[in-house]
């Protein structure tokens, strides 16, 4: 089997209600879709979303590098070899997302190739993932509205509120207010996306001690070596990296010098090669992960379901798989379905992501 055609299609989706945190805000899914097709008529598919602040790629650049760079380089190339694929990509640094949604797309031919599910290819741990729902920056009052909402909606129990607002005492009240009408047994741990210092977070935590919060994720910028150490070494609980490790080089870099103890894993920046050597990497050593949320449309969330649910320590915590419900409308051709509080694999062979081709045409940016 050959790849004979990549196609890199910007499309843009509007968002019922902006998410907002730290590092940026999300009005509308102007992510890119790939398709890498073959010479046997099997097409793979992956979403792929720009986060210049996290990542420095825009829509534009995706496009861009894949149009120019990467399709000329593995056009041809039998799409099973993927250490030989990767070895091209490699050749250009950064551009994770692109890396990764190309990697996704890869697995899908696989597995559609081989007749099986790429979740069972990967390890078929389970059939479903608990869901996460990520809280954007709102007052306190409409944090617990919404989460209260999701819980009886969906059964979701395991909330990750957005942080790293100044002053603090926003996100403390935020904290108090959730944990006082959520109760004891719902999961809330906090993303800062780099918005305080590591003595800031410090603070936070003291002054949210006993609310029983179970992670702290990327408090600062991984960048401040020494302060932040002084954090992971004094923290009560796992201090986690996510935008800073991407790649497993980064998580080695990251742990080693004791910048953070436990791993955020999203498959849209890693695609499913790379968070395999991640997770391996991070089993090996005792840390434990989180499948996280790049904020994905249905398509990625799909994907981070296909790994997250195909291994023990992916799917031992709740996954962020939902929200593409802030959408007002997606490109899977089968709604996601989240029911008592879980998302399911999809048992069909690939990944499972069909596109629904009417809606495609009238999202997408390049006609
Ligand atoms: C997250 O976990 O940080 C916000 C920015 C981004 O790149 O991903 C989201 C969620
Ligand atoms: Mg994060």
């Amino acid at each position: 089997m050959k790849i004979e055609r990549i196609e890199a299609i910007p499309y843009s989706i509007p968002y019922n209600k902006p998410l907002k945190f730290a590092s940026g805000q999300v009005t509308e899914a102007d992510h890119v879709l790939i398709r890498v097709h073959t010479d046997e008529g099997i097409v793979g598919s992956a979403d792929t979303p720009p986060r210049p602040y996290t990542y420095g790629e825009t829509q534009d650049s995706i496009v861009a590098v894949i149009n120019k760079i990467f399709a000329p380089g593995i056009i041809g190339l039998d799409p099973l070899d993927r250490e030989k694929i990767h070895q091209v990509l490699g050749r250009t640094i950064h551009n994770q997302t692109a890396k990764g949604g190309l990697d996704i797309a890869l697995w899908d031919i696989f597995g559609q190739a081989a007749g099986m599910p790429v979740s069972q290819m990967l390890g078929g741990y389970t059939d479903s993932m608990q869901v996460s729902h990520m809280l954007g920056f709102q007052p306190a009052q409409k944090l617990l509205d919404e989460a209260l909402r999701f819980r009886s909606d969906y059964g979701i129990n395991t909330f990750k509120l957005k942080v790293g607002r100044r002053p603090l005492a926003l996100d403390i009240e935020a904290c108090h207010v959730l944990r006082e009408g959520l109760g004891a047994d719902t999961d809330i741990y906090l993303d800062a996306n780099r918005g305080w210092t590591a003595n800031e977070a410090l603070e936070v935590l003291r002054r949210t001690e006993g609310l029983g919060l179970s992670l702290l994720e990327e408090p600062c910028d991984a960048k401040e070596t020494m302060s932040r150490k002084r954090l992971v070494d004094k923290s009560p609980i796992p201090i986690v990296g996510d935008e800073s490790v991407p790649t497993a080089g980064d998580v080695s870099r990251e742990l080693l010098a004791g910048g953070c103890n436990a791993i955020c894993i999203k498959t849209a920046r890693s695609g499913f090669t790379e968070a395999t050597r991640i997770l391996g990497l991070c089993t090996g050593l005792g840390v434990d992960v989180t499948m996280g949320n790049q904020i994905d449309t249905q398509i990625g969330t799909i994907a981070t379901v296909t790994f997250g649910a195909a291994h023990e320590a992916s799917s031992r915590r709740a996954g962020e798989l939902s929200n593409f419900l802030d959408m007002s409308d997606d490109l899977l051709a089968e709604p996601i379905v989240i029911k008592d509080g879980a998302i399911g694999v999809r048992q069909v062979p690939g990944v499972g992501a069909a596109i629904d081709e009417t809606k495609l045409a009238h999202y997408r940016q390049d006609t």
